[in-house]
């Protein structure tokens, strides 16, 4: 009889699953059959960490995938921007929190409006940590204080973290509780490092102090599901350089960005990209001062890279 788990890794070749045989908890892993990869063309990964699958468990004491339940919701991306597939970096999440640290490596906006539009456009409920906060000069800590005040005026909550700091620590940790959630960010800003802090139970390899230097070297090979102690669960992921959208169509970029939600109602055309047209309404409050010239920008780049595909 088949039995429902939950797939906590995967190496490509293997999944392990968690799943709970009465006595607890115990993972197994597992095969997936050829037929489910050539379900869907566009995904590299047919099966993600976090989703539900029903395994059958086979003699020699590994399992085979028989079902992958449906998703709640997933976060997507496309790895490179020259690459057509589309890898599902975590399903059935609670929260995704886009990891950034203020310095070494240095916070990126760009990112992180990548990151959200997607989380808008896919349903995710998101927040952002600004990460090695003890790292932080006075114009660090100004800046810091600016993406806080602009994202939590958008919607996003924002945590200054250091795993110096217990009291960040705590912050995140209610957070965290008794849901998904997932950490996403470029290599080095701490993803792993904050995990070992909250949790005394996991102890997951971080990088060397100068990793973030090393273009290319990920300490984190494999995105992990792990049950946090006091409640909930947390994956970890590899960094990523790049958060690549996918099927998000030009029109409907600007339904993403919440600022600009009430302004294009203003616009003249009903198909207004927002980047030339005559009677703009989101260009209009652009200029009153209204939408945050950094936020404008992001958009206008990422519409210029929808444009591309
Ligand atoms: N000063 C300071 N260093 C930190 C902090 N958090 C992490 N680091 C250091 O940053 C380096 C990278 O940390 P990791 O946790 O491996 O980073 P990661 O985001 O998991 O990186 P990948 O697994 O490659 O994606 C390590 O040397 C950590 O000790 C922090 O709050 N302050
Ligand atoms: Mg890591
Ligand atoms: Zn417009």
């Amino acid at each position: 009889m088949a039995k429902k788990g939950r797939i906590v890794e995967s190496t490509g070749q293997w999944y392990e699953v968690s799943y709970d045989d009465n006595d607890g908890m115990q993972t197994i892993n597992c095969r997936l059959p050829g037929r489910f990869r050539l379900k869907d063309h566009d995904l590299t990964n047919p099966v993600a960490v976090g989703d539900y699958v029903q395994f059958e468990m086979n003699d020699d004491g590994t399992g085979s995938i028989e079902e992958i339940e449906d998703r709640k919701n997933y976060l997507i991306r496309k790895s490179t921007h020259y690459d057509t597939g589309a890898q599902i970096l975590a399903a059935n999440i609670d929260c995704a929190f886009a990891v950034q640290s203020i310095r070494k490596p240095k916070l990126k906006q760009g990112f992180l409006d990548r990151f959200l539009v997607t989380c808008e456009a896919y349903q995710i409920s998101a927040q952002i940590i600004i990460n090695k906060m003890d790292l932080a000069k006075e114009n660090d800590k100004e800046y810091a204080d600016f993406i806080t005040d602009l994202y939590e005026s958008l919607g996003y909550p924002v945590l200054k973290t250091s795993i110096k700091d217990e009291e960040s620590l705590d912050s995140l940790k209610n957070e965290l509780n008794n849901r998904t959630s997932v950490f996403v960010g470029p290599s080095g800003v701490g993803k792993t490092s904050l995990l070992n802090q909250i949790d005394p139970n996991i102890d997951r390899k971080v990088g060397d102090v100068s990793t973030y230097n090393e273009k290319g070297v990920h300490t984190t090979t494999f995105a992990k599901l792990l049950k946090l102690t006091h409640g909930g669960y947390l994956m970890d992921t590899p960094g990523i350089r790049e958060f690549g959208l996918v099927n998000i169509e030009p029109w409907e970029l600007s339904l993403f960005f919440p600022e600009m939600l009430e302004p294009r109602k203003q616009c003249k055309f009903n198909n207004c990209t927002h980047s030339h047209e005559p009677g703009c309404g989101v260009m209009q409050a652009f200029e009153d001062g209204h939408i945050d010239p950094d936020r404008y920008d992001s958009y206008l780049k990422i519409l210029d890279s929808l444009d591309e595909d």
